[in-house]
């Protein structure tokens, strides 16, 4: 197998959770947005919607993070991130939707690059959007987890396809800055998660085309 990917991507992010959580042996193929690889020729054919992740295995293309890692669940049924049990299953596709379909899309690079480039924006209403979108759908998890959700894990007492979603969002929300005070629960479940070796394998500073931030201009 192998998992086209950028480090700080958020949705390979989540796939490299899963394979990580299921042990499943993979390469990576690295793809650097920030030199616009995920638009060439090449890339393009792997992924019409120009972006990481992509997932080969075999003869396989796929794309879509979620739809990667429910094919993974199904191949590699052990440990299950998709419950059986129909409600507890549509549980933690609501809160997975909720990171992928509300929070993500608006605060993706291809949003900001517009934004920023063709709208003209400034770096400051940039950085507002991302912080108040950023806000509003972390606030819709800590509701649901306080709703719905278990301990330590978003569901209770292992790991499912919810954690493999809050936990790259959460990164990148302290990554660009944004106040994570009011939301408890989705922290807890954060710090539970980054304790655990298969998450640490799959963060940005682990992966073999991981690049330091730049320190702050002074
Ligand atoms: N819904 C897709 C989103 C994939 C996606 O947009 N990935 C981002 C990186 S996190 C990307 O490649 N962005 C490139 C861009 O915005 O130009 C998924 O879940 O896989």
């Amino acid at each position: 197998m192998r998992l086209h990917s950028f480090f700080n991507s958020s949705t390979s992010f989540r796939v490299r959770i899963a394979l990580a959580l299921k042990s499943i042996p993979y390469e990576v193929v690295p793809v650097d947005l920030r030199a616009r690889q995920h638009r060439t020729p090449e890339q393009l054919a792997l992924n019409p919607s120009a972006g990481v992740p992509v997932l080969t295995d075999g003869d396989l293309v796929l794309s879509q993070s979620l739809a990667i890692i429910e094919y993974l669940d199904a191949r590699h049924p052990q440990p299950r991130l998709l419950p059986e049990d129909p409600v507890e299953r549509a549980r933690v596709m609501e809160f997975s939707l909720a990171v992928a379909s509300d929070i993500h899309p608006v605060n993706n690079l291809r949003v900001l690059t517009y934004l920023r480039y063709v709208l003209g924006v400034t770096e400051a209403q940039k950085q507002a959007w991302y912080h108040y979108w950023t806000a509003e759908g972390l606030l819709a998890l800590e509701r649901l987890l306080q709703r719905h959700g278990g301990t330590p894990y978003c569901f209770g007492a292992a790991p499912t396809l919810a954690d493999c979603c809050l936990v790259p969002q959460v990164f990148n929300a302290l990554r660009m800055g944004c106040d994570i005070d009011s939301f408890p629960r989705v922290m807890a479940v954060h710090g539970h998660c980054m304790a655990q070796p298969a998450f640490q394998a799959a963060a940005p500073s682990s992966q073999p085309d991981y690049v330091a931030p730049e320190p702050p201009a002074r």
